[in-house]
């Protein structure tokens, strides 16, 4: 292990009064910007220990790696790392159902548990997320420095506007940006009349950063339009993203960037794997992701083996932790998309790089009559057609034998010139999915707004049905 690598040891404490020098781009400059090789070395000496610390402290990692016929100590390479069975969100239910409240995969005493957060249980019995005390301290210096990666300083003001309540995102920004020693406005959204008054708030206060989930940045800056006031005048200068794809869809991208006249910044991986901000860029290099290897372990796998692909290929986000010592996720599968690349970033750090972030969930790319067709990609289409609404619906279903898709969107066009609308989009979406379409147009501001994560594709296919 490099002997420079600044504050690094497991289990990790970090010094909570250290600010980097000013005038630095970098937090932890020689972490960052170190010889790949010589951290990944590092890093492997630190999996064999996180795993050591995992298998002696959990029945649950104990028994998957007995079952599996490996111990923490044939860890020698990433190869035999990569042999390590993946862990599945349904293995952490059944682990909470067996062992309440937090699964057998909590690893430090209950009582060091210091926030309980947990998935909203929408779709299945919820589960709870255990974060011990220190390990609330490491997440929020680690997030504070990719908070200074990204342009935020001391003394920034940082308006989060997500969901508070169970929803770790908004915790986990506001934790980062206190650690940062920012003035944090934990304003949050959902509750009726909110949008509205955010306006009003970030007018007044005119905050450097800002997070949020992409949908909900477009339906304030609509809020904010309809009200008569710029999101310009709000002086953001860092808008940070996370919780579904938007930030590195580029016609989604540029309608924020257009609207507010800030950075737009993409980050973000899992709930459980916070600080789920491991993967995110910066001012130097504000495209796509970089994988900040040292905080969390990231590869991005083939779904059907779980080994690597090689950089430049396409395949499923797969994280470890590398400090969180209350329920350390090792080798957790993500089931989202992505691709990765190993190129020299222009901040000078030497991260891999996912140069498109995270396209979307497995689960929720539509396949129709042979294609693979992603939400995001109808998204990345609309916004780039003059006289878009704003929002638009996906509904897959299935007519005789054949599955169809059609796509509802809204147009700010009077109902006179909708055809004009529906041939031109139609035709062009139509081509740039490869796929036919059914399309049709709405009024604008008639589909439903998004105020977390958005929902807009309606699968009726009995055999899709979760
Ligand atoms: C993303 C992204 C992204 C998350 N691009 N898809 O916000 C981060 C954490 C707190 C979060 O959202 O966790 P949660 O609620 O467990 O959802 C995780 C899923 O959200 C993840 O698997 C992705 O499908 C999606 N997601 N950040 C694209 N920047």
């Amino acid at each position: 292990m490099s002997a420079r690598m600044e504050e690094w040891a497991f289990p990790t404490r970090y010094d909570q009064s250290y600010l980097p020098d000013p005038d630095s781009p970098y937090w932890f400059p020689h972490r960052e910007t170190m010889d790949p090789e010589e951290r990944n070395a590092a890093v492997l000496v630190r999996l064999r220990e996180v795993m050591e610390y995992a298998s002696t402290t959990s029945s649950f990692y104990k028994d998957k790696w007995d079952a599996a016929g490996l111990e923490p100590a044939d860890i020698t390479s990433f190869e035999a790392f990569e042999q390590v069975p993946v862990v599945t969100k349904q293995e952490m239910r059944e682990s909470q159902a067996n062992h309440p409240p937090f699964g057998d995969y909590l690893c430090c005493d209950p009582s060091e548990v210091h926030h309980i957060h947990g998935t909203s249980g929408t779709t299945g019995a919820p589960t709870a997320f255990a974060l011990g005390r220190r390990d609330w301290e490491v997440i929020a210096d680690n997030q504070a420095r990719i908070l200074w990666g990204m342009g935020l300083r001391p003394g920034d003001t940082v308006f989060v506007a997500a969901l508070f309540s169970l929803y770790l995102g908004s915790w986990g920004a506001m934790t980062a940006a206190e650690r940062l020693r920012c003035r944090v406005l934990p304003f949050g959204a959902g509750a009726q009349g909110m949008t509205s008054r955010a306006v009003t708030w970030l007018a007044r206060l005119k905050p450097a950063g800002f997070y949020a989930t992409p949908s909900y940045a477009l339906r304030l800056a609509e809020v904010a339009e309809k009200e008569k006031i710029d999101p310009r005048e709000f002086g953001l200068k860092v808008m940070f993203f996370s919780g579904e794809p938007g930030a590195s869809v580029p016609t989604v991208r540029k309608a924020i960037e257009d609207a507010f006249g800030a950075t737009v910044i993409d980050c973000g991986t899992m709930a459980e794997m916070t600080p789920f901000m491991s993967a995110s860029a910066t001012a130097g290099t504000p495209d796509g992701m970089l994988l900040w290897q040292d905080i969390v372990w990231h590869e991005v796998c083939d779904p059907g083996t779980f080994r690597t692909v090689p950089y430049g290929g396409e395949g499923t986000p797969v994280y470890t932790h590398l400090e969180r010592t209350s329920q350390p996720m090792i080798r957790l599968a993500s089931n989202d998309l992505t691709r990765w690349v190993m190129e020299d970033n222009p901040c000078g750090r030497t991260y891999p790089k996912l140069p498109d972030g995270v396209y979307g969930r497995i689960d929720d790319m539509i396949h129709i009559r042979g294609e693979n067709v992603y939400p995001t990609e109808v998204d990345n289409y609309l916004r780039g057609v003059a006289d878009y609404g704003g929002e638009h619906q996906i509904v897959v279903r299935r007519t005789g034998s054949m599955d169809e898709m059609i796509v509802r969107a809204e147009t700010t066009l009077p109902e006179g010139r909708r055809s004009e609308f529906e041939q031109r989009a139609g035709s062009g979406l139509q081509s740039f999915l490869g796929v036919r379409v059914t399309f049709e147009s709405v009024d604008a501001n008639t589909l439903e707004r998004a105020e977390h994560k958005s929902r807009r594709v309606v699968d009726e296919r009995e055999h899709t049905k979760r």
